[in-house]
């Protein structure tokens, strides 16, 4: 064969000429080099920010509005003991120990992407476990589609709860299927250590493919329903912040810009990577939003 013969097919792996020959379809010829991209960049090494950057540059409005007050406010919060109400739709519900709820589970690492709603982004490795063996354990009840949790409200320690910032207590809710998704976890450490509490201990959510605001902290009722619970920042600004709050960078904030991040950590001129849709989760959970159209159920 005269080397004028190959064509495309011929030198490149059958999957990549594949791949791009979908991404062809889907986007259009002038988007399939960020499309290859976009692809890459999900597969690659999760490389962790560290543990100064992960617990000094925080979300936790309950302590303030400021990055850095969970740091020097949360610590007056005792995680030990703590209770966390189980209600609604379950079999076993109660007023539970932490302890004896989540004491028998065992945890794994999980390093996870996190994108904040912001535009910023880290890579952490939490310590935790699935969410759905927590509810396999109380017993989800058939009637159930949403899980609701709570945030405590401690006003002895949270100075952010004496001022109506948010409606307290903070309130999140994901759909069942989300809830019971292996990517979706209850962390309860950050590199192998207790988590500390401006990250949400003693127990926090983590919904990797989701904005940030859907990761709640501290955790005082998880109560199974049969309607999508208002959460809190969808209650306090309806046309920002949605239920949903899948990572994607076609939807816009109406105040900024979501096509891209900024990598916490990567300097004093901070690298801007490329968002990805589903924070480059889509391949596990795209499927879970099939025909819904994500710029109504953002
Ligand atoms: N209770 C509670 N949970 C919360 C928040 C909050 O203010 N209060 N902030 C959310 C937001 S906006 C983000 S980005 C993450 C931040 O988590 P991190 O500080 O561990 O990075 O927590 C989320 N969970
Ligand atoms: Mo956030």
């Amino acid at each position: 064969m005269f080397k004028s013969d190959l064509t495309r097919a011929d030198v490149t792996p059958k999957g990549i000429w594949m791949n791009r020959r979908k991404l062809i379809a889907a986007m259009g010829a002038g988007s399939v080099a960020s499309g290859l991209g976009v692809a890459a960049r999900a597969q690659e090494a999760l490389e962790p920010n560290t543990w100064e950057e992960i617990t000094t540059y925080n979300n936790f409005y309950e302590f303030g509005l400021g990055k850095e007050d969970p740091a020097k406010h949360a610590g007056a919060m005792v995680t030990e003991p703590w209770t966390v109400a189980v209600d609604g739709l379950v079999d076993n519900p109660g007023e539970y120990d932490l302890a004896d709820l989540i004491g028998d589970i065992p945890t794994e690492e999980r390093i996870y992407r996190f994108r904040c709603v912001e535009a910023w982004s880290m890579v952490i490795p939490w310590n935790g476990f699935e969410l759905n063996k927590l509810l396999t354990k109380v017993g989800v009840q058939s009637g159930a589609t949403h899980v609701l949790f709570e945030t405590a409200v401690l006003p002895e320690v949270m100075p952010g709860v004496n001022v109506p910032i948010l409606d307290w207590p903070y309130t999140e809710g994901l759909r069942l299927d989300e809830a019971m998704h292996p990517l979706t976890m209850m962390a309860t450490g950050l590199y192998g250590e207790p988590l500390p509490n401006q990250n949400g201990a003693p127990m926090r959510l983590v919904v990797p493919w989701k904005y940030g605001f859907k990761s709640i902290k501290s955790i005082v009722r998880i109560s199974l329903t049969d309607e999508e619970p208002l959460n809190t920042w969808q209650q306090s600004a309806p046309k920002e912040y949605g239920f949903y709050a899948n990572v994607n960078p076609d939807v816009d904030h109406p105040r900024w810009s979501q096509a891209s991040e900024r990598v916490i950590g990567s300097g004093l001129f901070a690298k801007r990577v490329d968002t990805l849709p589903f924070n480059g989760y889509a391949e596990q959970v795209a499927s879970l939003y099939e025909g819904m159209d994500l710029s109504v159920k953002f």
